[in-house]
């Protein structure tokens, strides 16, 4: 079976992305989780991943003597692997709009990205709102992010008609919408929505709730109680 090597679901973004898409199509696989450490640069994490991932990074998905190490090389390995369970949308069109704005996540957004964190543990209203006054930038992310969103198919859907890949990668970017309590429109909160009642992104964030383990360099805005 395949593993899929992740960190703590409270914060590790990219290892959100390939594990939603592992769930959501029902792919069997065993996660391993490495612990991030409590402060930057001690601990066993990095010895432990470089030990399957030279790249040093989670996520890693390791298919008997196959290594991938990329969370969207990841999911275009999975695509490929079960065809026919359409992990990008079936229609061609959306398909290469859900690689647009999935390869948009992936390499874009560094002003939401850096300036909050995903933190499902964490409430960050007033971080969020103080973050939003200051930074031009990150307003600017956020609304072309919502321009992403307002254009998908239907209103009551994902972003490109059924949950697919793209959506993978929007998942955290939804989870730091709602822990910053960031300014939205309405049809915005309605795909944060659907994305939060996905049952797949409902196991992450589960699990992530159950977790305790604090990092010190990924709580900028908190003390540890
Ligand atoms: N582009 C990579 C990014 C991977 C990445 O930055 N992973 C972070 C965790 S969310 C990591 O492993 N950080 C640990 C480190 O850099 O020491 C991907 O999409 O998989």
């Amino acid at each position: 079976m395949m593993q899929l090597y992740i960190a703590n679901k409270n914060y590790s973004s990219w290892s959100m992305r390939p594990w939603l898409v592992l769930k959501a199509f029902n792919i069997p696989f065993e996660e391993v989780m490495i612990s991030f450490p409590k402060e930057r640069n001690t601990g066993t994490f990095k010895q432990e991943i470089l030990a399957v991932n030279p790249n040093g990074k989670v996520p890693a998905l390791v298919n008997s003597d196959l290594l991938v190490w990329d969370s969207l090389a990841i999911c275009e390995y999975l695509a490929e692997q079960y065809a026919e369970k359409n992990l990008w949308p079936l229609d061609s069109k959306l398909r290469a709009r859900a690689r647009c704005i999935s390869t948009e996540m992936h390499s874009g957004f560094p002003n939401i990205r850096n300036l909050c964190g995903m933190n499902l543990r964490a409430n960050l209203v007033e971080k969020g709102a103080e973050l939003w006054q200051e930074f031009k930038d990150l307003q600017a992310d956020v609304a072309r992010i919502e321009q992403i969103f307002s254009e998908r198919p239907y209103r009551d859907g994902f972003l490109c008609g059924e949950f697919s890949i793209a959506d993978a990668f929007y998942a955290p970017v939804v989870t730091r919408l709602k822990t910053y309590a960031l300014p939205v429109s309405e049809i915005t909160q309605i795909y944060m929505q659907n994305v939060l009642n996905h049952f797949a992104v409902k196991e992450w964030i589960e699990d992530a709730l159950a977790e305790d383990t604090w990092v010190n360099y990924l709580e900028p805005y908190q003390i540890q109680k």
